[in-house]
């Protein structure tokens, strides 16, 4: 195992609902950083899961008439065939009743409670189950959850706790640290203030069992109690590659520790607070950086399973096809921030940025080198380069750098306005070109297959750089170049070198990459 390793993951998703655009959105983004790291050539590992135990998913199952066992099976499936209908390669999916899973929380706590961090208490306060989050009395009025404003529950029950209080100072460092080596732990940066505020104003320790319910992984030292679903599911970051199992501990260290954990900014203060600390205490790395993306909003307000105006990411594909969805969140709302998204924008996006600059490109160019050069890719006269041949080809050129630059600050809007650089250009440039021209005498034939080349040479490169996002298209694009199997790149650098579309290889139209859509609505 030579190449870099590269760990990242999403958040497992509570199975109480199906697959939302709000997920969706969290999977895709890690997914397309997750496909260009491959193509940089680091040996990648991808994550993403469910997350099955606690009260929210027993209710779940209660009410559908189900046990919570029965209830999972039958919803991981959707989740399964939405992550391959959105084309996600991840290498894993855990699923916290999984056994390997389960082995390796009993482990940790039992570490951890041998270390001494654990004590037995009581607690009482309240308890939010839709976000299975504690709140003290302060933090709560009329009853209703400061985080989601639904009902909370007051629970009084004899659990273990976690000595969290301990860890405030280490936490401040770590992030005081990391911040001044230019590696921040929490990203973006903004995030990183919240965070901060809320460990200086003290950390209470935290209950880390309950005993009213049984729908969890049983504490091994304490008949009764199962564990607090959110410390079991931040365990899955390190179960799914070996935690507690003596066999694999080699991989264990190997990926650990992963270089992101990508979670929304909802659940920024287990994945900043809780899980650091819990790391710590039993002596684990802690991971390179959560990255806490913003929120999807529509008309205004998060989208939400709660607020029940989440839309189902098949019925967008099924509309525009699953690179133009890719696409859209990815290029529409920025990373990191909150982001509106409306079925206008998304036609926009489409009509503009893939039927006519990316798709128009492909067809026009397709179909002149089939007319002009009985589709094959001409072979240039080696004619030395005009101001626009040299325009162009800076273009290409530039591409490889801009896009690392961008995909290293997690800017994938940024990552895809270099690509567009060089599809306009190459748009430009046949415009300006006019190879409809050149192809009316004998003598400016060798211009004419200059131009072509070049502008094919630039459709072989912008496909590259559209693979992470629009893996389809970009494999269909290099089909029809006759070029080999575009996810087989390890060195997009090198591939992305201008000349290297070979001359006499076939090229085959196909039919429009993204045909427009009419109805703007
Ligand atoms: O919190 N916009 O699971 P969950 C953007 N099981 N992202 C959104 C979103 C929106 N409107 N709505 C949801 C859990 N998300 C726990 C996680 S991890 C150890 C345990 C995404 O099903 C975003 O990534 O409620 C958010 O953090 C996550 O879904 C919450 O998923």
């Amino acid at each position: 195992m030579s190449a870099e390793s590269f760990y990242l993951t999403t958040p497992i998703y509570y199975v109480n609902s199906v697959p939302h655009l709000g997920t969706a959105y969290t999977t895709v983004a890690a997914d397309a950083l997750a496909r260009y790291r491959r193509m940089v050539g680091d040996d990648v590992h991808f994550l993403t899961g469910l997350d099955e135990h606690g009260q929210k998913v027993a209710h779940a199952a209660e009410e559908a008439g189900m046990s919570p066992q029965e209830w999972c099976d039958s919803i991981a499936p959707r989740f399964v065939e939405a992550w391959e209908m959105l084309r996600i390669t991840n290498d894993d999916f855990l699923r916290t009743t999984e056994e390997r899973h389960k082995r390796g929380v009993q482990a940790f706590w039992q570490a951890l409670h041998d270390a001494g961090h654990l004590y037995q208490g009581h607690y009482e306060g309240w308890y939010c189950v839709p976000c299975e989050t504690y709140f003290t009395p302060d933090q709560v009025s009329e009853h209703e959850c400061p985080s989601c404003g639904r009902d909370v529950e007051f629970i009084r029950e004899d659990n273990w706790f976690f000595k969290l209080s301990e860890f405030a100072e280490p936490l401040l460092e770590l992030y005081e640290t990391r911040a001044a080596q230019g590696r921040p732990f929490i990203r973006p940066e903004t995030r990183a203030n919240e965070v901060i505020s809320f460990v200086k104003s003290g950390l209470k320790d935290l209950s880390i069992s309950r005993t009213t319910f049984t729908w969890g992984v049983p504490l091994p030292f304490s008949e009764g109690h199962v564990t607090y679903v959110w410390i079991d599911a931040l365990l899955n970051y390190i179960t799914a590659i070996g935690y507690g199992d003596p066999a694999k501990a080699d991989e264990f260290d190997h990926r650990w520790p992963a270089q992101y954990h990508f979670v929304g900014k909802d659940i920024i203060r287990f994945h900043c607070v809780i899980w650091p600390a819990m790391l710590m205490a039993a002596g684990l790395d802690v991971p390179e950086c959560v990255y806490a993306h913003g929120f999807l909003m529509t008309k205004g307000e998060k989208m939400s399973k709660s607020k029940g105006n989440v839309q189902t990411p098949a019925s967008l594909v099924e509309r525009f096809g699953v690179d133009p969805y890719r696409y859209y969140f990815l290029r529409d709302v920025r990373f990191g921030e909150d982001g509106s998204i409306s079925m206008e924008s998304m036609v926009q996006r489409y009509n503009g940025d893939l039927a006519n600059d990316w798709g128009n490109l492909c067809s026009r160019l397709f179909n002149m080198t089939e007319k002009y050069f009985d589709g094959a890719v001409p072979e240039p006269p080696g004619e030395a380069p005009t101001e626009a041949d040299a325009a162009l080809r800076a273009f290409a050129d530039a591409l490889p750098a801009s896009y690392a630059e961008a995909m290293e600050r997690l800017d994938y809007g940024a990552a895809l306005e270099a690509t567009w650089d060089l599809i306009k250009d190459a748009n430009r440039y046949i415009e300006n070109e006019a190879p409809w021209n050149l192809a009316k005498a004998e003598e400016t034939h060798g211009r004419l297959a200059t131009v072509i080349y070049n502008a094919l040479e630039s459709v072989r490169i912008a496909a590259l750089f559209c693979a992470p996002v629009m893996p389809e298209t970009s494999a269909d694009v290099w089909r029809r170049l006759s070029l080999g199997d575009i996810h087989a790149v390890t060195d997009i650098a090198t591939a992305a070198a201008w000349g290297r579309l070979p001359s006499g290889n076939a090229v085959s139209k196909g039919d429009p990459l993204y045909p427009r859509i009419y109805d703007e609505a």
